[in-house]
């Protein structure tokens, strides 16, 4: 894509120069930052969250800004310790023990945070499970984890098929009020009846801390395991990227199913004793610029899904809102088409700082500072401390511009340590001392990374490679186009010729017209051979919960093959 860099603002960054900030950097200078850096004493719950109600200056700062339809709450670092003190010592009375698997089946909500740092502060893996997950989900990874305990509500309890999980010994109900709870610990009773003080449990670096499952392409989805360790890049990243300050106020948009609603819906924010707010529910183009207006967010960390909805929304919708205090936006999750930069810079103007990274990886990796000119459509360069290569299928290095696997040097602080109860499947994403992504992607001739689709999703017509979302970017660029997903649909002529579904704007009509108007844009903006030959017209583009395009199932509709696993689509 042949764009203007958006350059570097004036502002008052945690960094200004990126070089300078690379040169002679070590992992091991970030440690000093940490108390246990002095004291031997790890634990991520005592950083995030005791550190600072210790610290008589911020024990009353508010660390959570709780916000849902019928609930509105704000918890300061010091109720969040006691809090999450009292659930610790609900675990102990369980006899929970270190290492052990406890798994959050619930929506967001302040229970929610008091029960994750409870889990951490005994020492065991947390296990936070998406709410929407229906049952064979959560039979899955709650099997698999072989969980001792799940926290959970009376209404998503439905969905846990109990008598099949033997591992599964407790069930904490929050919200019971009206329920025959015999068989369950009430959260709320059980609150009432323990200490505020807990002596937590200190860890290793290496110590077990989080599992998050995620779906591959085959098979049922896959434990990636998590250490204490992963804080020191979740601490950096929130400095360099997010460019955390004292008297922020910060929303990270994803729930913490996800692992970024962990990382940085967690642990980066309040690493840095920031006021995180929480916003649980679905969301409207008002909901968004609501959510920003009345909290006075100045740092937004959210998905290009979300701004495409924004994009689609229009201006007019912009300017009855007021997002004065915003001053930094981030997207993660999937390629972050250049127009959306280029409509935030017009509307809101504001630059959005493209991230990369993977539930694998734990933190960000490939990132655009704020003291980097963006390119729109890269996904900028590598943090200080990383190394990203483009290797070939035997994990040797091409050179720039050749596109191929997205691999890291192994090593990084916040890399997973396991797929859990998978050995074989953990050793099958290293090749030659590099972690391979299974992304696709080249290398400019400044370092800059470019995203080109997951690797069985790059198209191959007539011998010409096509990145999928390089054509959805042009079609939704389209003034009827909504949304759009791009497929290779085999073709005994061309190798595969490629299919595009989309939805329409308001106010478009499908019309042979138009989507031969729609045909030609693309041609005229790519290329010819990266116009869809076949321009199908749906309702909605199946797309994952955090926001990715589900090309994989498009494919097995229009091949008329068995869907697999769906359990992430979001309905
Ligand atoms: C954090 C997260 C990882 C996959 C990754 C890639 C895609 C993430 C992206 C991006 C293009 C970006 N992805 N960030 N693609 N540009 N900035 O999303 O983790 O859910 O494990 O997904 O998401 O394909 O391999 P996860």
């Amino acid at each position: 894509m042949d764009m203007k860099p958006v350059p570097v603002r004036e502002g008052n960054y945690n960094v200004q120069d990126a070089e300078g900030l690379r040169q002679g950097f070590d992992w091991e200078d970030v440690k000093k930052e940490f108390s246990w850096y002095k004291t031997g004493k790890v634990n991520m719950a005592y950083e995030a969250i005791d550190r600072h109600a210790e610290d008589p200056d911020k024990k009353d700062k508010t660390a959570l800004l709780y916000s849902a339809p019928d609930r509105e709450e704000s918890v300061t670092f010091d109720q969040l310790r006691k809090r999450s003190n009292q659930f610790a010592n609900i675990l102990k009375k369980q006899d929970m023990k270190k290492g052990d698997r406890i798994f959050l089946f619930m929506p967001r909500s302040p229970e929610f945070y008091a029960s994750f740092f409870g889990i951490l502060k005994i020492g065991a893996i947390a296990g936070p499970l998406f709410e929407a997950f229906m049952e064979q989900a959560v039979r899955d990874r709650l099997e698999d984890s072989e969980a001792r305990m799940l926290i959970t509500t009376p209404e998503l309890l439905e969905r846990v098929p109990v008598d099949q999980l033997p591992d599964l010994e407790k069930i904490v109900l929050v919200g019971a009020e009206n329920v025959d709870v015999e068989n369950y610990i009430d959260f709320d009773k059980e609150m009432e009846k323990v200490s505020e003080d807990f002596d937590i449990e200190w860890v290793d670096l290496e110590d077990g801390m989080l599992l998050h499952y995620t779906s591959g392409s085959t098979g049922k989805p896959k434990g990636v395991y998590h250490v204490h360790h992963a804080m020191i890049q979740h601490y950096a990243t929130g400095e360099w990227v997010i460019d955390l300050k004292e008297d922020d106020i910060y929303w990270c948009t994803a729930d913490p199913g996800w692992v970024t609603g962990t990382s940085y819906g967690i642990f980066a924010p309040w690493l840095h004793g920031v006021t995180n707010v929480i916003r649980g529910g679905r969301f409207t183009p008002d909901a968004w610029y609501g959510t920003l207006e009345k909290y006075k967010v100045t740092i937004w960390y959210t998905a290009p899904t979300a701004l495409r909805k924004l994009v689609s929304a229009g201006k007019d919708v912009v300017d009855q809102y007021d997002l004065s205090n915003l001053r930094h936006v981030m997207s993660v999750g999937e390629p972050l088409n250049p127009e959306v930069i280029t409509w935030a810079l017009e509307v809101m103007d504001l630059r959005i700082h493209d991230t990369w990274w993977m539930t694998e990886t734990g933190a960000m990796l490939i990132v655009n500072l704020p003291c980097m000119d963006i390119r729109p459509g890269s996904m900028g360069k590598p943090i200080p401390g990383v190394v990203a290569a483009i290797v070939d299928n035997e994990g040797n290095e091409l050179t720039p511009n050749q596109m191929g696997n997205l691999a890291i040097k192994e090593g990084w602080p916040s890399m997973m340590r396991a797929i859990w109860n998978n050995p074989g499947k953990f050793e099958s994403y290293f090749i030659n001392g590099w972690y391979v992504s299974g992304d696709s992607a080249y290398m400019d001739e400044d370092g800059y990374f470019w995203f080109q689709g997951r690797l069985d999703d790059v198209i191959n017509t007539s011998g010409e490679r096509v990145g999928p979302f390089e054509v959805e970017s042009k079609l939704i660029e389209h003034p009827a186009v909504a949304e759009a997903g791009v497929i290779g649909k085999p073709d005994p002529e061309r190798g595969e010729i490629i299919k595009a579904f989309i939805t329409l704007n308001d106010g478009h009509e499908a019309s042979e017209e138009l989507l031969e108007d729609i045909r030609k844009f693309v041609k005229n903006g790519l290329s010819a051979h990266a116009a869809p030959r076949e321009i199908e017209i749906k309702d909605t583009i199946p797309k994952t919960r955090s926001g990715k395009i589900m090309r994989r199932l498009l494919k097995s509709w229009e091949l008329g093959l068995p869907t697999g696993d769906t359990s992430t689509l979001e309905e």
